[in-house]
């Protein structure tokens, strides 16, 4: 099973995040924020992987920022652990989803480089309780943490609860093509290089 915990404790923030990406189902979310956590549910559910994830903010809370930000980046982190030396990986994963008026597409590449780009923003300063801008944020410290591209493209789209949740299924449907396993005769890291 590739599965992974990782823990970060700041004066800021104290999050834990554990994943199982060979076994699909549970999502146990306790980060106080209902929008990100039916977000992340539906990421994981999607994504095919289980996902136990805790968030504490700290010392004087100012907005979201902190919070949302380590959340990414440890999330990022134990996605990276649980699939290991990567070898038999299928690397590579895209999703082009729609969800009523947004289509958003997210490609993937398990590269073991960080890079980010989005055209994804919305029009309001708030999604229930989460701040608009972070969710970009959230996707960049994912990609950080994860050492991983992220491409996020917004086709289209009106409403922002569906392109934001489109992202996130879009975001989950790739990461599990790319985590995937491929046929045991293939079990090099997916690179010319012969590392990941
Ligand atoms: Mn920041």
């Amino acid at each position: 099973m590739r599965q992974a915990k990782v823990e970060r404790k700041t004066e800021e923030t104290y999050v834990k995040v554990a994943v199982n990406l060979d076994k699909p189902g549970e999502v146990k979310l306790q980060v106080g924020k209902p929008f990100l956590e039916h977000m992340l549910r539906s990421m994981a559910f999607h994504g095919s992987f289980t996902l136990e994830a805790s968030a504490e903010e700290k010392g004087p809370v100012y907005d979201d920022h902190h919070m949302v930000e380590d959340l990414g980046l440890v999330l990022g982190q134990a996605l990276d652990k649980a699939l290991g030396d990567k070898k038999g990986i299928n690397r590579f994963g895209s999703a082009v989803l729609p969800m009523d008026d947004a289509l958003i597409m997210v490609s993937i590449d398990l590269s073991g480089r960080p890079y980010y780009r989005s055209n994804l923003r919305f029009k309001e300063p708030k999604l229930g309780e989460l701040s608009s801008e972070m969710v970009d944020h959230f996707f960049r410290s994912l990609a950080e943490g994860g050492r991983f591209n992220l491409h996020i493209v917004a086709i289209r789209g009106l409403n922002s609860h569906h392109k934001a949740e489109a992202a996130f299924k879009a975001l989950g449907r790739a990461l599990a093509e790319a985590a995937r396993l491929r046929e045991a005769e293939e079990k090099k890291p997916p690179s010319l290089k012969g590392v990941l």
